[in-house]
């Protein structure tokens, strides 16, 4: 049988589609990159649809091992491709791996949760976040902050990166493409800097998604204040 490689389907304005293709990257893997362009709906046909019925970005057809989830796919990568040299990504030690499964848990109910529910409304339709959610943004910020403080350590989980470190890099920097300054909260502006600085492949698979959110909201932004003029001079010439 034809050996095949990893069928990858991502857009690169989505944070959690960066996450799984910086675990693609530095876990090696032989993949072919099936961009799914959300803004066509192209995850709404019907053919991405059969392939996953919630019709979310990242998905990994893996020889028929068809997945979503980001973090369930970044695991999977890892179980499957880890070498000596890379195990420490995600560590075979069952103490060590709960501690970075207990951040890929924060990250995806807590983080990403809140970054989601803040900046819907900015995201989707170029609205203002929504000023209710700030707390919830604010307090998983506070915690990750306070997480690395006590952690004493220079990642999330100990000495070395892992696969923690990937997905909530992707979340917070998703950040930087909505302009929310994250820079008082110390400890974790430190670490966003470390991580970006030691990683790899951060800037080859997070730039260029960060700018396309950043123009696409902004884009949103101005049609909307454009629409809203119109309406505006539309109801003054009928009064
Ligand atoms: N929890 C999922 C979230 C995936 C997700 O919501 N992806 C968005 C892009 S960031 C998407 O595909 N949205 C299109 C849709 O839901 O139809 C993960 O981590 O993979």
């Amino acid at each position: 049988m034809a050996w095949l490689s990893t069928e990858f389907y991502f857009y690169k304005g989505s944070a959690p589609c960066r996450a799984v293709w910086m675990t693609l990257k530095i876990f090696k893997v032989d993949y072919e990159e099936k961009i799914v362009d959300l803004l066509k709906a192209e995850n709404k046909r019907p053919w991405f649809i059969r392939l996953n019925p919630q019709h979310t970005v990242p998905t990994i057809n893996d020889s028929s091992v068809v997945l979503w989830e980001s973090r369930a796919i970044m695991m999977y990568l890892a179980n499957k491709h880890a070498t000596e040299e890379t195990q420490y990504l995600y560590p075979k030690e069952p103490e060590e791996r709960a501690k970075v499964d207990r951040m890929l848990f924060f990250d995806m109910g807590t983080l990403y949760h809140a970054i989601k529910e803040y900046f819907g409304p900015k995201i989707h339709q170029g609205l203002p976040p929504d000023p209710e959610k700030e707390n919830l943004l604010k307090q998983s910020l506070d915690y990750l902050d306070h997480f690395l403080e006590i952690g004493g350590v220079p990642y999330l989980c100990g000495e070395k990166i892992t696969l923690a470190d990937i997905a909530v890099l992707a979340s917070v920097t998703e950040l930087d493409a909505l302009e929310y300054s994250y820079k008082c909260y110390g400890d974790l502006n430190r670490w966003v800097e470390r991580v970006k600085g030691n990683f790899p492949y951060y800037k080859e698979c997070c730039d260029e998604g960060v700018a396309m959110t950043r123009a696409r909201v902004k884009q949103l932004e101005a049609d909307l204040k454009k629409q809203m003029e119109k309406e505006r001079k539309a109801s003054l010439t009928k009064k």
